[in-house]
């Protein structure tokens, strides 16, 4: 009985008007734009002023559902309080009985992982283009304390002039004076550093090998580590073992191996990272963004 009546909770409609009693605004839902495990996600337009938002809605109450609200609170009290143009915006909350409403950024170019599925690899001067961007975003929740711990290619989207937003901030935290933070990590980031897999905690620069890999897996089609079984990626990523890519220019690859650092102190900073030989490259031809890789959502 119990796993029925949880499924039919989350399944719960979610209203075509939608009204925020906290500012008295009033949205109208749009399409599905996507589904997490735990939300459901929409476009949607504010009735008075006509502004576009991508929507993230938590079905809230029921048994069990207690942790994933502590999650979601966490979530809200940590990005509501950011304010940077290269962090998805949270434009506001608010909850009836049945949900929970997130009012985000509206980014119409969907992600970059998108553009990778079109793509497959990106060019260097794009990855220059999207890393300052990224780093940018970055720097920020750094200064405010705050690792991202999940950063990929799914998370940093894209608006309408292809501006690079850091989204999803479920499994952020906060570090504590020390910097590291030893909680345990619930879902399954992507881009784990030999310390965060060795159960050494998460810092700000796990976070910077994270970029490591991201650079690694858009320049060449896939990711540094990935081996089956699953003990020897963590080997490698223990190890700091990974393929060469000899296709790609020297100073991507001396720029990889810097970030992948097994030795989370041996990495660059965030700022020494956009000094590194890799950014100090001529912008490219046609201006510092790339042609469009997608064509704009309808
Ligand atoms: N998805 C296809 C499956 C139908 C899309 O077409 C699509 C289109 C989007 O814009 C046109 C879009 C996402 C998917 N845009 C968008 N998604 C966001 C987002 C902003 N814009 N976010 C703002 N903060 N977090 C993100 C996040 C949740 C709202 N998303 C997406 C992640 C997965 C679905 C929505």
């Amino acid at each position: 009985m119990e796993p029925r009546l949880r499924r039919r909770r989350s399944r719960q409609l979610v209203a075509t008007f939608l009204r925020d009693p906290g500012s008295g605004r009033v949205y109208r839902r749009g399409k599905l734009i996507g589904k997490g495990a735990f939300s459901r996600c929409y476009k949607l337009t504010d009735m008075s002023t006509s502004a576009v938002f991508a929507l993230k809605v938590v079905p809230r109450g029921g048994a069990g559902r207690l942790r994933l609200r502590g999650k979601v609170e966490r979530e809200i009290a940590l990005h509501s309080r950011l304010h940077h143009r290269n962090i998805v915006a949270f434009h506001a909350h608010f909850a009836d009985r049945d949900h929970v409403y997130m009012v985000l950024e509206y980014c119409s170019r969907q992600s970059l992982a998108h553009v990778l599925k079109v793509r497959r690899t990106l060019t260097e001067p794009e990855v220059r283009y999207y890393f300052r961007g990224l780093v940018s975003g970055l720097r920020y929740l750094h200064q405010q304390r705050i690792v991202h711990r999940d950063l990929k290619p799914s998370n940093f989207f894209l608006n309408k002039n292809m501006e690079v937003k850091i989204g999803d901030l479920g499994l952020a935290a906060r570090v504590g004076p020390a910097g590291r933070c030893h909680r345990v990590l619930c879902g399954t980031p992507n881009f784990q550093a030999p310390e965060v897999v060795s159960r050494n905690g998460h810092s700000a620069k796990s976070d910077i090998w994270a970029l490591g890999c991201i650079m690694y897996t858009v320049l060449t089609g896939t990711p540094p580590f990935a081996a089956a079984p699953l003990s020897e990626m963590y080997q490698n990523i223990r190890d700091g073992h990974y393929l060469e890519p000899t296709q790609l220019s020297p100073s991507a690859r001396s720029l990889i191996a810097r970030l992948l650092a097994p030795d989370p102190d041996e990495r660059p900073s965030l700022d020494h990272l956009l000094q590194d030989d890799f950014f100090s490259q001529v912008v490219p031809e046609g201006g510092p963004t790339p042609a469009d890789p997608v064509p704009a959502a309808l």
